[in-house]
């Protein structure tokens, strides 16, 4: 893995440098983009059409509400592969390239911007920054470094980035730098109540019964400390949501002080189950969905796997407990890290 970091900013002026060598480029992210892979993708693509590039965001997957309510989300194009003539590609949020979920790299620069441990190295040009809590703060750097002054648009965009990602500035990672550039970004018309309001005050009440039926599930482990949650199909389908309302219910248990990690099985087809994983503190659950071909970071992975939900819950279980008795217990008074 390289070293750089945001404050080499050696790197980030590579990337510049190769964006302005292209007329078409395309800018995408992961499959099921979150908050971030959406808001980076869109600030970065509309500062490149500023200078002239034709940029277009290609997305594997739509952006699930309430993500699709802000400015700009019907600009994603949503498609399996790359579409022909274009340049070069920006990858943002993609450990490696099987992650865009795409065809059709072959042959093309791609820039590799990215703040996922993990990543591999791959592209002609790649920044990778550990310690941005959101890749929307790189893509800040970007801008910033590009000359192109900020939309309100754009802000907006790179402030959902940087909420989502460092769940509302809580999130280790989140750092002077993540509140500085919210800062500049409040000051560039984005504005936080609207942004909060749409991010979390705009549920369904399909996702509230869904809420309860998969509370109903919840299983306490490991003296407390793990907390277990599962979702299947016949469940989903008598609550009336859908499975992108299960968003985010996988951080409910971690809000009890004692659990230190929470484990979320949801059907996906026969015998196929996605696992998603939180955890808080020292509990490194990036290991855990790595360890099954998954993905993700220290506090939040996922993988999926295949067998009966006994047999899956077992196999998570089996890996998820040794990290929780080798991560340091929680200080009694939270603390820096
Ligand atoms: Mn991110």
């Amino acid at each position: 893995m390289t070293s750089q970091t945001w404050t080499d900013p050696g790197a980030c002026r590579r990337v510049c440098e190769a964006l302005l060598r292209y007329r078409r480029v395309v800018v995408t992210s992961h499959t099921r983009p979150d908050g971030d892979s959406i808001g980076s993708s869109l600030a970065l693509a509309w500062a490149l059409r500023e200078l002239g590039i034709e940029a277009r965001v290609v997305h594997r997957d739509p952006p699930p509400l309430p993500l699709s309510e802000f400015a700009g989300a019907d600009e994603i194009e949503v498609g399996e592969a790359l579409p022909a003539g274009c340049e070069a590609v920006v990858v943002l949020e993609c450990g490696d390239l099987a992650r865009t979920g795409l065809s059709g790299f072959d042959g093309l620069p791609v820039i590799n911007v990215d703040h996922h441990p993990g990543n591999t190295g791959y592209g002609s040009v790649q920044w990778f920054d550990g310690t941005a809590a959101a890749c929307g703060e790189m893509v800040f750097a970007i801008i910033e470094e590009l000359g192109v002054p900020l939309s309100a648009d754009m802000a907006t965009q790179l402030f959902v980035a940087i909420v989502t990602d460092t769940g509302s500035f809580r999130y280790p990672g989140t750092s002077p730098r993540t509140f500085a550039t919210s800062g500049r970004l409040v000051q560039a018309g984005a504005d936080p109540v609207h942004v909060a309001r749409t991010l979390f005050d705009s549920s369904t009440i399909g996702r509230l019964r869904l809420q309860a039926a998969v509370l109903q599930s919840l299983e306490v482990d490991d003296a407390g400390r793990l907390a277990l949650l599962q979702l299947d199909d016949a469940t989903l389908a008598r609550s009336g949501g859908t499975l992108a309302e299960t968003d985010g219910l996988i951080n409910l248990p971690l809000g009890v002080k004692a659990v230190q990690a929470a484990v979320f099985f949801k059907e996906a087809g026969p015998g196929q189950w996605r696992v998603s994983l939180r955890s808080k503190g020292d509990v490194d659950v990036g290991r855990v969905a790595r360890s099954f071909g998954g993905g993700g970071h220290k506090h939040a992975s996922g993988c999926t796997l295949t067998g009966t939900l006994a047999e899956v819950k077992s196999r998570v279980l089996e890996r998820v407990r040794p990290e929780i008795a080798s991560a340091a217990p929680e200080p009694s008074r939270s603390g820096g890290r």
